[in-house]
C-alpha cells in the first residue's frame, strides 16, 4: 500500500488520479483510506508530525521537493528510512525563469527606475550589456546548474559554487571556502539556490555579504535560514547592497509586520520560485517505484548525513 499525503486534499485526488493511472498495479490511498501499519511507501510533503512513527512497515519515503530540510528534522523519521526527493521535477525550468527575470532586471536597471518613478524622476541611466554583468550561482545541483547555464547562454559572465569540483562548459567552477570568497568578491548579481544542512545554514552573513561588490543584488531562492535577514536589511540601508529579490525567508509567512516587505529594495514572492510539477514528479517517483520493485539502482537518495 502507497500512501500519498499533501496538505491539500484537492491536489491528493490529482495526485492519485495520476499514480493510479500509470500504476494500476499498485494500491494507492490517501491518509483518510489508510491502514498505516500496511503502508510500505510513502509520497509527501508536509505530513502531519508523528504519523511516521505509526508506520512501522515503511521501506521508503519519496519527498514531493527538492528540498528535505523540514523532512529531515522531523523526530519521527528513522534514521535508516531511504528518502528520496525530486531530481528536477519540473522546478529547474522554473527557477532559471525567476533567477533570469532578477538578473535581467538588475541589468536594466529596473529596480532602479521603479524608485525613481516613486518620486517621479526622468533620469536615464547608463546602458550595460550582458557580458558586463557578473553572476555568481550557488549550488550547481539540478537546479542551480540548470540556471549557471542558461544565464552563461544570455551572455553573462557566470561562476558558480558548489560542495565537490565541477567542470561546465562556459561557468567557472568554484568550490571550498577559498572558491566562496573569489565568488563573492567578483559577483555583481549572488543567485543562491543552496539545500539548507548543517553546512550551509547562516552562510549569507553580514561578513560574507559584506565581500559583494559595492551595488550588488542579492537573489536568495534556496532556503530562508541560509540568509541573516538582519545583516541584509542593514547593507542594504547602508547602500553596500543595492536590492534583493527573495522567494523563501526564516519565518514562512515571512510576518506581516516584517521591514522586508516594505523595504524599497527588495522584491518579495512567496516560496514560488519553482513548483513542484505533478505530472513529471509521478513519472519519476513511478519509475523509482518500479526500479525498486527489480532491485535496481534508483537515483534520488538523500545522503542523510549531509542533509541533502
Ligand atoms: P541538489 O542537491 O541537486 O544541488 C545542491 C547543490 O548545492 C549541489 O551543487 C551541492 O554541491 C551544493 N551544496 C550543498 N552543500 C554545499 C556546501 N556545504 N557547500 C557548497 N555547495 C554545497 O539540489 P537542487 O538543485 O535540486 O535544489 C537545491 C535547493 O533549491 C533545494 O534544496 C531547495 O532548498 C531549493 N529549492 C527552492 C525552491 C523554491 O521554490 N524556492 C524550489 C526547489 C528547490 P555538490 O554538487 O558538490 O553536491
Ligand atoms: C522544494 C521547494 O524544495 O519547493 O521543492 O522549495
Amino acid at each position: 500500500m502507497i500512501l500519498v499525503h499533501t496538505p491539500n486534499p484537492k491536489e491528493v485526488a490529482a495526485y492519485l488520479e495520476l499514480f493510479r493511472a500509470a500504476m494500476p498495479e499498485r494500491q494507492f490511498v490517501d491518509l483518510e483510506h489508510a491502514e498505516l501499519s500496511a503502508i510500505r511507501h510513502l509520497v509527501t510533503w508536509g505530513l502531519p508530525d508523528g504519523l511516521l512513527a505509526e508506520m512501522p512497515s515503511l521501506e521508503a519515503l519519496f519527498a514531493l521537493g527538492a528540498g528535505v530540510d523540514k523532512l529531515l528534522a522531523r523526530p519521527d523519521l528513522p534514521a535508516d528510512l531511504p528518502v528520496y526527493r525530486l531530481l528536477d521535477g519540473g522546478m529547474a525550468a522554473q527557477m532559471t525563469e525567476y533567477i533570469r527575470y532578477g538578473v535581467l532586471g538588475y541589468q536594466r536597471n529596473m529596480d532602479l527606475y521603479r524608485r525613481q518613478q516613486a518620486t517621479g524622476q526622468w533620469r536615464m541611466l547608463a546602458p550595460r550589456l550582458p557580458s558586463d554583468i557578473r553572476v555568481g550561482v550557488l549550488g550547481l545541483g539540478e537546479i542551480g546548474a540548470a540556471v549557471a547555464r542558461s544565464l552563461a547562454a544570455d551572455g553573462y559572465q557566470v561562476s558558480g559554487w558548489s560542495r565537490s569540483p565541477k567542470d561546465i562548459r562556459a561557468i567557472r567552477c568554484l568550490h571550498g571556502e577559498s572558491g566562496l570568497t573569489q565568488l563573492l568578491v567578483d559577483s555583481q548579481v549572488l543567485a543562491c539556490v543552496l539545500p539548507s544542512t548543517p553546512d550551509t545554514r547562516g552562510l549569507l552573513n553580514r561578513q560574507r555579504l559584506e565581500t559583494l561588490p559595492q551595488g550588488a543584488m542579492l537573489i536568495n531562492a534556496g532556503r530562508g535560514d541560509l540568509l541573516d535577514q538582519d545583516a541584509l536589511l542593514a547593507l542594504l540601508d547602508n547602500g553596500h547592497l543595492r536590492c534583493a529579490q527573495l522567494d523563501v525567508f526564516t519565518e514562512e509567512p515571512l510576518p506581516a509586520d516584517h521591514p522586508l516587505w516594505r523595504h524599497p529594495a527588495v522584491a518579495i514572492t512567496p516560496h514560488v520560485a519553482a513548483i513542484t510539477l505533478r505530472q513529471p514528479s509521478v513519472e519519476q517517483i513511478v519509475r523509482r517505484l518500479r526500479q525498486l520493485a527489480a532491485g535496481q539502482a534508483v537515483d534520488g537518495l538523500v545522503e542523510r548525513a549531509q542533509g541533502y
